[in-house]
């Protein structure tokens, strides 16, 4: 049976950069996660009798909403809904479902990095039918539907057996309880040269991988251990749980911060990995280096040739503006396009679609490419084991080498979170209203060369995105910019990017913090950081 359910709108249901984050105890308000997910569906149009993917990371309240969710696809006259066994899908591996079996839509049940539990984060993302976030014009339409819904669709439906593959036909509609892993690993196989890989393996190149106990755990174990022949014992973490053991699954040196010690220390594997909540993110430590995400998205570029997937080339790169530089040299160098474009993997979609790039990534740890339409984590972990194999170097002299022939761009995020949000709008406010005047003033020891509010024009559909951030330019070619997190779920986020340019290979063995210094106080000098948020220092620097 079919009921209609009135409700009334919850005003603070607008995606932000990747989709509904929120508390759990705000979805558990009766109708709130109801509400949101009929005005995702009443967005949409012509998906009658079509396929949905339901999956999430596994996180405190997944499976509720998985029930929820078919429920009302069900109502709402889907005619098929893949969803993950157990209720687990990787934000990658249900981007790959939906493009593999041509479903409608996804629906992503995740808040990516952000911990898990009762009373911690929870978040709804639905992505479209090329497997990717949905663009602006649609989360604007799903939030515009959110301010009137009266009412939701939901089927009476017994509560499907997550935990068993196999098909089960309720209210009309077939539901395919599917292999999280299967499709995806055999996806991987197509793209990297998994014998070479097992090679590096048993010649003796020691591997330590974090999944954080999150959802990248079973498919750690199948790709890394069953198939490419890793010691079970390097897969850390690998169990996924609820509350991610209590931790934030945020593959980052402050969360991740026993892989940075081990790859660090005396005994240090070669390769050090971990990927985030939903298996989108991924962190990059070779024995004694860390590697920058900015720089992990131009080298994995420099170098993608070597493996199977991209032996033809690259058509282009595309990064997010906060990230570094790093990857335009590349690009120039290659002589293919580069894409600049506002945070949020959403914006890559276009670009990928249109064949203007392959390889796209964002300074906050995400890499990825034209196989799926989501960042990967495990995708980055594969394509650096693959260079790794055939180039037969350290990570080290991976990333000397490419800094000595590009140059070496230092680069850091200072994070300051749980601020006070007027404090946080008024740094921002206070700080636009004087970008225009700024060029040629110095700011400590810098000159500025130029400064604005990004905007993106997607040369694919011809959308513009408005205020993506606050930029400045200093001469000698340094930058820093300012912008207010999308995705946090408490108070507001301020996040500070620096970077420098540094093309002298005598110069390139600084600590990243002290050759950014200069930048840094320029930050402060000119937003007044201290004076607004009362914050001494960074909660999170990157
Ligand atoms: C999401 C988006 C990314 C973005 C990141 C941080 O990642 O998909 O594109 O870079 O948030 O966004 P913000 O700076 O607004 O917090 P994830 O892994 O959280 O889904």
């Amino acid at each position: 049976m079919i009921r209609t359910v009135s409700v009334t709108p919850f005003k603070d249901q607008k995606p932000g950069t990747s989709g509904l984050r929120k508390k759990v105890p705000v979805f558990q308000t009766p109708g709130y996660t109801e509400a949101f997910i009929q005005s995702v569906f009443d967005s949409l149009e012509d998906y009658q009798g079509k396929t949905l993917v339901i999956g999430g990371d596994g996180r405190f309240y997944n499976r509720e909403v998985i029930q929820t969710a078919i429920a009302m696809a069900a109502a709402n006259g889907f005619g098929r809904v893949l969803v993950g066994q157990g209720g687990i899908l990787s934000t990658p591996a249900a981007s790959h479902l939906i493009r593999k079996y041509q479903a409608f839509g996804g629906l992503i049940l995740s808040a990516s990095h952000n911990p898990g539990g009762p009373t911690e984060d929870f978040g709804i993302k639905y992505n479209i039918s090329n497997g990717g976030p949905a663009p602006e014009k649609i989360t604007e339409a799903i939030y515009a539907r959110t301010q009137t819904i009266d009412r939701y669709r939901i089927a009476d439906f017994e509560a499907v057996n997550l935990d068993s593959l196999g098909t089960f036909e309720g209210a009309g509609m077939t539901i395919e309880v599917v292999d999280p892993v299967a499709d995806y690993a055999a996806l991987m196989e197509t793209l990297f040269d998994f014998d070479a890989i097992r090679a590096l393996v048993s010649g003796g190149f020691r591997i330590a991988f974090d999944a954080m106990h999150a959802v990248t755990g079973p498919y750690a174990r199948e790709i890394l251990v069953k198939r490419l022949g890793v010691d079970e014992a390097s897969v850390l973490n690998a169990t996924p749980l609820e509350d991610f053991g209590g931790h934030h699954p945020d593959p980052n040196l402050v969360h991740a911060k026993e892989l940075y010690d081990l790859m660090m220390g005396p005994d240090a594997p070669d390769f050090g990995a971990a990927s985030d909540g939903d298996g989108d993110r991924n962190l990059i430590i070779g024995r004694g280096v860390f590697v920058t995400p900015s720089d992990s998205l131009a080298m994995l570029a420099a170098n993608a040739h070597l493996a199977p997937g991209y032996k033809g080339g690259l058509k282009g790169i595309a990064r997010s503006m906060p990230t570094s530089g790093a990857a335009d040299r590349v690009a120039a160098k290659l002589g293919v396009e580069m894409h600049e474009t506002p945070t949020g993997w959403k914006f890559f979609g276009n670009l990928l679609d249109a064949g203007r790039c392959t390889i796209c990534g964002e300074e906050s740890a995400g890499t990825g490419s034209d196989h799926v339409r989501e960042k990967d984590g495990l995708w980055a972990v594969l394509l650096w084991l693959n260079i790794l194999a055939v180039r037969k170097q350290s990570v080290k002299q991976i990333v000397e080498d490419h800094w000595a022939e590009y140059g070496r761009t230092y680069y850091s995020r200072h994070d300051y979170e749980a601020i006070d949000t007027d404090q946080a709008n008024g740094l921002v406010a206070a700080l636009e209203a004087r970008l225009d005047g700024l060029a040629g003033h110095e700011a400590g020891s810098l000159t500025i060369e130029k400064a604005d509010s990004f905007t993106y024009h997607d040369p694919v559909d011809g959308s513009v995105s408005r205020n993506q951030g606050l930029r400045i330019f200093f001469e000698g070619g340094s930058r820093l910019v300012f912008r207010l997190s999308g995705t946090g779920t408490s108070g507001a986020t301020l996040r500070v990017y620096m970077e420098r340019h540094e093309p002298d290979p005598a110069r390139h063995g600084q600590e990243t913090q002290d050759a950014l210094a200069p930048v840094i106080a320029a930050a402060e000098s000119l937003a007044g950081i201290r004076g607004w948020t009362g914050r001494d220092a960074p909660t999170v620097i990157t």
